[in-house]
């Protein structure tokens, strides 16, 4: 049995060699092989462990069994149109979960205690002690209550905030408020000071980010104008619309982790903009110790006849 690893990450942790290295230590009995690197015949490959596989390369073992995507986001997968019909398996664990609260807890609390302002009148030498409110002033509306939006919400709610979240479907989590689906977003958005977008891109979430979206959200908040946090992917934002409405008030300040285009072009807007503070897709980076302990389980789970867990429903695209 052949694992076939096929990396394509701009991260450092996405350095191919120490994938392999992981995984052929944690499956000493079976051959780990690199795509592009080793020598293989593509009918012994049962399982693939990809990110960003060449699109086409999947489709070409015959003999292939599940397939495990090393991150949370299964959207660039999707997009190969001769992606193989056998089980999806992403990413969902418990460091790369921390790792994404983290950033969350990070940002909100940044833009909660006037971060951006401090330092820049820091630079300029000026004692700013100008208001700070409490979190319980603060309303942080979530969109995505899945693996990632739960567990942020928790901790946020822990820091004292008022937690709100918006999914396709309802959803229970003790102390968040929940909306769902089309008819529940304006009312989430209405209440929403502080959004944190951890969506999947999909269909029906592609550009979900835009001005009319901006529009809806609370104006009457302790921060004066509303702040965007998008750590879920950078098709689900409009980059035009954002600048503008950050240029006419219609957004506070912005925090990205994910672009239209990555990594962003040095010609971007963003990289300049005094409301943004950017990040390089890194919010909540995959690990090669954890993650391929969990395919690992996986894998041997399954060969004993166990079933697969966070199998990705390809009719909703996550
Ligand atoms: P999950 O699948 O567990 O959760 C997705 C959430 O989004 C669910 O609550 C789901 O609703 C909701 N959702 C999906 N489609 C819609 C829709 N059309 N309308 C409203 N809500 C919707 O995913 P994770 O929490 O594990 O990950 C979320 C995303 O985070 C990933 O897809 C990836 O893009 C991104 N990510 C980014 C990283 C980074 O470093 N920047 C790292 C890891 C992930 P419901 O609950 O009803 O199904
Ligand atoms: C992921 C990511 O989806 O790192 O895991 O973006």
């Amino acid at each position: 049995m052949t694992l076939l690893l096929s990396i394509q990450g701009a991260g450092d942790n996405w350095a191919t060699a120490a994938w392999k290295e992981r995984f052929q230590r944690r499956l000493p009995d079976k051959k780990v092989v690199l795509a592009g690197q080793d020598q293989f015949d593509p009918a012994l490959v049962r399982f693939a462990a990809v990110w960003k596989p060449t699109p086409g390369l999947l489709a070409s073992l015959p003999n292939l069994k599940v397939i495990f995507n090393l991150g949370a986001g299964v959207d660039a997968l999707l997009a190969d149109q001769t992606l193989p019909d056998v089980p999806l398996v992403r990413a969902v664990s418990r460091d790369l979960t921390q790792r994404m609260t983290e950033y969350v807890t990070l940002h909100v609390l940044l833009h909660h205690r006037r971060l951006p302002m401090l330092q820049a009148a820091q630079r300029e030498r000026v004692w700013m002690a100008r208001d700070q409110w409490a979190a319980g002033d603060v309303r942080v509306g979530v969109m995505g209550l899945g693996e990632l939006g739960r567990d942020a919400s928790e901790v946020l709610l822990r820091l004292g905030f008022r937690v709100n979240g918006w999914s396709r479907g309802p959803r229970d989590v003790a102390g968040v408020t929940s909306f769902h689906g089309d008819d529940g977003l304006k009312a989430f958005l209405m209440v929403t000071d502080i959004l944190v977008v951890l969506l999947p891109l999909t269909t029906e979430t592609r550009g979900i980010l835009n001005r009319g979206l901006f529009q809806q959200l609370a104006r009457d908040g302790v921060l004066g104008a509303p702040v965007l946090i998008n750590a879920g992917r950078g098709g689900l934002q409009v980059e035009t619309d954002i600048i503008s409405c950050l240029d006419d008030g219609t957004l506070g300040a912005v925090t990205l982790d994910v672009f239209e285009t990555e990594p962003l072009p040095a010609a971007s807007a963003l990289w300049g903009h005094p409301g943004v503070l950017l990040t390089p897709h890194n919010a909540a980076d995959s690990d090669p110790g954890a993650i391929s302990d969990l395919i690992v389980k996986q894998l041997l789970a399954y060969e004993r006849g166990e079933p697969l867990m966070n199998v990705v429903k390809r009719a909703t695209g996550y």
